[in-house]
C-alpha cells in the first residue's frame, strides 16, 4: 500500500537526517548543500539498492541471456535528477526539499558532470543503457572509470585551454566499490607453448607484467511509473584502487613514471574523438577492458551453469566501435585456454556472441596497432591475431581465387600494423552502421570487400536518443504539452509522439508552444549572462556573457569541433550577416543569436583555430552598437550534457550541417528535433531519415550537396573553391576579412585567421583547399538562412513546423534503436523485474529498522 506523498516526505525527510549524521556528522541546520546533495542520494539509493538486488537476482534464477556491453566512453550526464525522473519520484524530492527549505535545482549542482567520454558515442550508449534498463533487457555495460574524464575546457581570449575534470573530487554517491569483482590483467611476458585437453596448442605466459582491475558499479536505474523499476549495471574498470600495481621494484630504482603507470592507466580518458592515437597506455587500456570484462562475464555465467554448453545461447557482446575488438581475440584464448574448447567450436562461439558497432567513416577514426607495440604488449593475443588472420587469408582465397590484391586489403596484418575493423568485422555475426546512409556506405566503400564476403553480416540500426532525458527531464514544460494534448504513454513508447501532428495546426498549442519556447530561452539568456564566463588572456573572469530577448532566433551549433562539422561555414555565414547589416541595420528582418558549443581536440590546432575565430567574432559583433541588437554571437564554453539540457530546450534553429557522407548519424540532431527546433541541414547522416520520417512539407532547410555529389567531386577532383570565391562577392569579402586584419587583434590571431582562410584556398600538406567544401556549401547555406528568417517572421506557423517536426521524430527513440539490436543482433528478450522477488528483497531489507543499539 503507497503512502500518502506528504507522510513519505516526512519519513524521507528523517532518512536524510539519519544518513547526514551517520556517514557526514552534522545535522540539517548545519549541513551545506552538498552534504544535502549526498546525503539525499544516499537516501534514495537505498530503494535503487532493494530493485537492483532483485534484478539481479531476477536475471540469474530466470536464466535469461543477456546482452554485455562493452565501450570506453560514457557520457551518463548528471545521475540524481535521471535518477528521480526514472524512479517517477520527481515530486517528492521536490516536496523534501520544500519541507526542507533548500532550493531542489542548487541541491543538484552539486554533482559533477561524469565526462567519461569524447562525445557522439559517448552520449549514444548513455542513451542506450536508459533505455536497455527501462524496456527490461538484461544487460550490463562496462567501461573504464577514468579518474579524469573529458578536459574541462576554458576559452581564454579565444584559446581553448584544457584543465583536469575534478569529477571524482567528493565521493560520489551514485557508484560502489566492488571488492569482490577485481581480476588480474596481464602484459607482455614469454611465450610458454602447451596444449589444451583436446591437444590444440595454446600458449602459457611466463615473466608478465600483472596489473588488478577492480570493478565500480553504477546503478542504471530504468523508467517506471510504479515501483518496480528494473535496475541495470554499469561496471567502469579502475587500476588505482589496488596497492599491487605500484611497481615498488622500479620505484626504488629510481624509476618513478614507471613504477606507477599501472596504477594510472586508468587515470586519463584519451580526448581523441574521431582521430586514433596511436599510444601505448591507450592500447593497455583497451586491453584493460577486454580483459576484466570477458572474466567478469565468464565468472557471471559459471556462477549460474556447472559447464560452458550453454555459454554461446546466454552471452553476447556489443563491440562498440573498434576500441574493444581485442574482445574477439581474448574470448578465444579464454575458451581455448581455460575450457578446452577445440579450435572450431571456440571460433563458432566467438562469433555468435560478437557483433559490431562501426560509428565512424574517417579514415583517421579507425583504428590500427603497430604489430610489434601490440606483440610485444600483448604476445598471446597476437599469435591468435596472426593464427586467425591465416585462416582468413585461406577464406579469401577460397572465395576469390587469384585476388591477391583483395587479400592484401582484407588482411588483419598489413605493413606491420593491426587493422581492428577488420579483425571486428571477422570475429562477428553482425556488423552495423548508425544511420541508414552510413551503412550504405560501410558497405558500397569502407568496408566493401568485406560486404563481398560477408552480406548478411552488414545491417543498419539507426541510433535515437531516450525521450525521458532530453524530453521529461530537460524539458518539463514541453513535457506537461505533450501529455496534456496525448497522454504520457510517449514516455516509454515514442511512437505515439505521432498523434502530437493532430494539434500542429490548432492555434491555442502553437501559442502555448511558442510561450513554453521563450520560457526556455529566457532561462538559457540567464545561464549565459550569469554563469557562462568570458576570460582575458590569463584565465581571469572579466565578464559574462551577453544576449539578445527571447524574441531573436535562437541558432544553435553544439558538438564536437571538427572540420567536417563545419562550425567554418556557420561562422562565415555570422560575418557575411554581419557585413550586410553593417551596411543596412533593416536588410535582415529579424534578430538572431547564433550560440556555438563545443570541445576541440587538445592536439587539433585546425578546430582550436575555429573556436578562436567564433571568439574574434563574437568580440567584433556583439560590442559594435550599429548591429548588436540584431544579432550576436555567444560560445558556451565546457560544453557537456548538462549544458546540453539547458540549451536544447530553447533551440529554435538546429544547426546539422556536416558535409554530406562524413557525419555517420548524429545524435544532437534528434535531440534539437525532439524539441522543437527545426534543423537547416545537409542530407547527411540520420537527417535524412528524419527529412523522411518528418516529410519534406515540414523540412524547409535542406541545403547543400549529397553524398554522391561530393564522393563524385572528391574523384575527379574537380572543385574549385577559388571559383566560388571570385563569384560570390559575399563570401569573397567574408574569407578576405579573415586574412586583411579585420577581425584580429594581435599576431596571434592574425596567424590563426590566416591559416583558416589559408585552408580554404590553398593546397596545405598535400591535401585540396577546403576538402569539407565549406566554400560551394555555404552559398546554398545563405540563401536558406534567407528562408529561415522568413519563416520566423510568422511565430504561429514556425511552431506549426515546429509541432510536426516533434510529431515526426517518432522512429529516433533509443528505445527503438534498442528493439531493433535486440531483435536483428542479439536475438534478446525484455525480462522484467520478478515481483516475488522484489517482495522478498523488500521484506528482508525492511528488517533492518530494528535493529537498535540503546
Ligand atoms: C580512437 C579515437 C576515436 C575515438 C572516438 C575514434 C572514434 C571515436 C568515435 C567512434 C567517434 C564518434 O563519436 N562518432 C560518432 O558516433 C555517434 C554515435 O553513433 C554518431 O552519431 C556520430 O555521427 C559519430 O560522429
Amino acid at each position: 500500500m503507497a503512502l500518502d506523498i506528504d507522510l513519505q516526505a516526512d519519513l524521507l525527510v528523517q532518512k536524510i537526517k539519519h544518513y547526514l549524521i551517520t556517514t557526514m556528522g552534522v545535522t540539517i541546520d548545519e549541513a551545506n548543500y552538498r552534504q544535502l546533495y549526498h546525503a539525499l542520494s544516499l537516501t534514495f539509493r537505498e530503494e535503487i539498492m532493494i530493485n537492483w538486488t532483485a534484478t539481479g537476482h531476477t536475471f540469474l534464477h530466470k536464466h535469461v541471456r543477456q546482452i554485455y556491453y562493452l565501450c570506453m566512453e560514457y557520457m551518463p550526464g548528471r545521475l540524481s535528477k535521471n535518477n528521480f525522473v526514472n524512479m517517477n519520484a520527481l515530486p517528492l524530492v521536490k516536496l523534501i526539499l520544500n519541507k526542507l527549505n533548500r532550493n531542489f535545482e542548487q541541491v543538484l549542482r552539486n554533482e559533477y558532470d561524469p565526462g567519461l567520454g569524447n562525445g557522439g558515442m559517448g552520449r549514444l550508449v548513455s542513451c542506450f543503457l536508459d533505455s536497455l534498463a527501462t524496456q527490461n533487457y538484461p544487460s550490463r555495460a562496462y567501461g573504464l572509470r577514468y579518474q579524469y574524464g573529458i578536459f574541462d575546457q576554458e576559452i581564454w581570449e579565444g584559446t581553448q585551454v584544457e584543465r583536469p575534470d575534478p569529477w571524482l573530487m567528493y565521493e560520489n554517491p551514485w557508484e560502489f566499490r566492488r571488492d569482490d569483482h577485481s581480476f588480474p590483467v596481464l602484459y607482455a611476458g614469454r611465450l610458454m607453448p602447451t596444449v589444451n585437453k583436446k591437444g590444440v596448442e595454446i600458449a602459457d605466459l611466463a615473466d608478465y607484467e600483472e596489473v588488478r582491475a577492480l570493478a565500480y558499479d553504477i546503478p542504471i536505474i530504468g523508467y517506471s511509473e510504479s515501483a518496480d523499476f528494473s535496475v541495470s549495471t554499469l561496471r567502469l574498470w579502475t587500476t588505482k584502487e589496488s596497492p599491487r600495481n605500484f611497481q615498488l621494484q622500479r620505484y626504488n630504482a629510481g624509476q618513478l613514471g614507471q613504477a606507477s603507470e599501472n596504477t594510472t592507466l586508468t587515470d586519463v580518458l584519451y580526448p581523441n574523438d574521431h582521430h586514433e592515437t596511436g599510444k601505448r597506455i591507450r592500447l593497455k587500456q583497451e586491453f584493460l577492458l577486454v580483459s576484466a570484462s570477458i572474466q567478469d562475464i565468464v565468472n557471471y555465467y559459471l556462477r549460474n551453469y556447472s559447464d560452458m554448453s550453454l555459454f554461446a545461447d546466454k552471452v553476447r557482446i556489443q563491440i562498440n566501435d573498434t576500441h574493444p575488438a581485442l574482445v574477439i581475440a581474448e574470448l578465444l584464448r579464454i575458451l581455448i585456454k581455460d575450457h578446452d574448447y577445440g579450435w572450431g567450436e571456440a571460433w563458432e562461439t566467438v562469433k555468435t556472441c560478437c557483433s559490431f558497432t562501426n560509428h565512424t567513416i574517417l579514415r583517421e577514426a579507425l583504428e590500427e596497432w603497430n604489430s610489434a607495440r601490440l606483440s610485444y604488449l600483448l604476445p598471446r593475443q597476437y599469435q591468435l591475431i596472426e593464427k586467425l588472420n591465416l585462416e582468413f587469408c585461406s577464406a579469401i582465397r577460397r572465395q576469390f581465387p587469384g585476388d591477391e590484391e583483395r587479400v592484401r586489403r582484407m588482411s588483419m596484418l598489413e605493413g606491420g600494423q593491426v587493422k581492428m575493423a577488420h579483425l571486428a568485422i571477422y570475429g562477428s555475426h553482425k556488423v552495423n552502421g548508425v544511420a541508414a546512409l552510413h551503412s550504405e556506405i560501410l558497405k558500397k566503400r569502407l568496408f566493401k570487400d568485406f560486404y563481398e564476403m560477408y552480406p548478411e553480416r552488414f545491417i543498419n540500426i539507426t541510433n535515437g536518443v531516450t525521450q525521458r532525458r532530453w524530453l521529461l527531464l530537460a524539458n518539463p514544460l514541453l513535457s506537461e504539452f505533450i501529455s496534456a494534448r496525448i497522454g504520457h504513454k510517449w514516455i516509454t513508447d515514442f511512437t505515439t509522439i505521432k498523434e502530437l501532428a493532430q494539434c500542429a495546426g490548432d492555434a491555442e498549442s502553437q501559442k502555448r508552444f511558442l510561450e513554453i519556447k521563450a520560457h526556455n530561452k529566457m532561462q538559457l539568456i540567464a545561464f549565459l549572462q550569469e554563469k557562462n564566463p568570458v576570460r582575458d588572456g590569463h584565465g581571469h573572469v572579466i565578464g559574462h556573457s551577453s544576449s539578445l530577448g527571447e524574441d531573436a532566433l535562437f541558432d544553435v551549433q553544439i558538438k564536437r569541433f571538427h572540420e567536417y562539422k563545419r562550425q567554418l561555414m556557420n561562422a562565415l555565414h555570422a560575418l557575411i550577416l554581419y557585413h550586410e547589416l553593417k551596411e543596412n541595420q533593416n536588410v535582415r528582418p529579424i534578430k538572431r543569436m547564433i550560440i556555438f558549443g563545443g570541445k576541440a581536440a587538445p592536439g587539433y590546432e585546425m578546430a582550436k583555430n575555429v573556436i578562436h575565430l567564433i571568439f574574434c567574432l563574437a568580440r567584433k559583433i556583439n560590442t559594435d552598437t550599429a548591429v548588436n541588437q540584431k544579432l550576436r554571437v555567444a560560445f558556451f564554453e565546457n560544453y557537456n550534457v548538462s549544458k546540453a539540457e539547458i540549451i536544447i530546450p530553447a533551440a529554435d534553429l538546429s544547426e546539422q550541417i556536416s558535409t554530406a557522407g562524413m557525419e555517420a548519424s548524429g545524435t544532437g540532431n534528434m535531440k534539437l528535433a525532439m524539441n522543437g527546433a527545426l534543423t537547416i541541414g545537409t542530407e547527411d547522416g540520420a537527417n535524412i531519415e528524419m527529412r523522411q520520417s518528418i516529410t519534406d512539407a515540414w523540412w524547409p532547410f535542406r541545403f547543400g550537396a549529397t553524398a554522391e555529389e561530393n564522393e563524385r567531386r572528391s574523384i575527379n577532383q574537380s572543385y574549385q573553391p577559388l571559383e566560388v570565391y571570385h563569384r560570390h562577392q559575399a563570401i569573397k569579402k567574408a574569407v578576405d576579412a579573415l586574412r586583411n586584419g579585420f577581425l584580429s587583434e594581435n599576431d596571434t590571431e592574425h596567424q590563426v585567421l590566416s591559416d583558416i582562410a589559408g585552408t580554404l584556398l590553398e593546397e596545405r600538406h598535400g591535401n585540396r583547399p577546403d576538402r569539407y567544401f565549406v566554400l560551394s556549401d555555404l552559398e546554398s547555406f545563405y540563401e536558406v538562412q534567407k528562408k529561415v528568417e522568413q519563416l520566423y517572421l510568422q511565430p504561429q506557423k514556425w511552431a506549426e513546423y515546429a509541432i510536426h517536426n516533434i510529431a515526426g521524430m517518432y522512429l529516433f527513440s533509443s528505445d527503438t534503436s534498442i528493439h531493433n539490436y535486440a531483435k536483428l543482433e542479439w536475438d534478446l528478450q525484455q525480462c522484467p523485474i520478478d515481483q516475488q522477488e522484489l517482495t522478498r528483497v523488500r521484506a528482508e531489507y525492511s528488517e533492518h529498522d530494528k535493529c537498535r543499539i540503546r
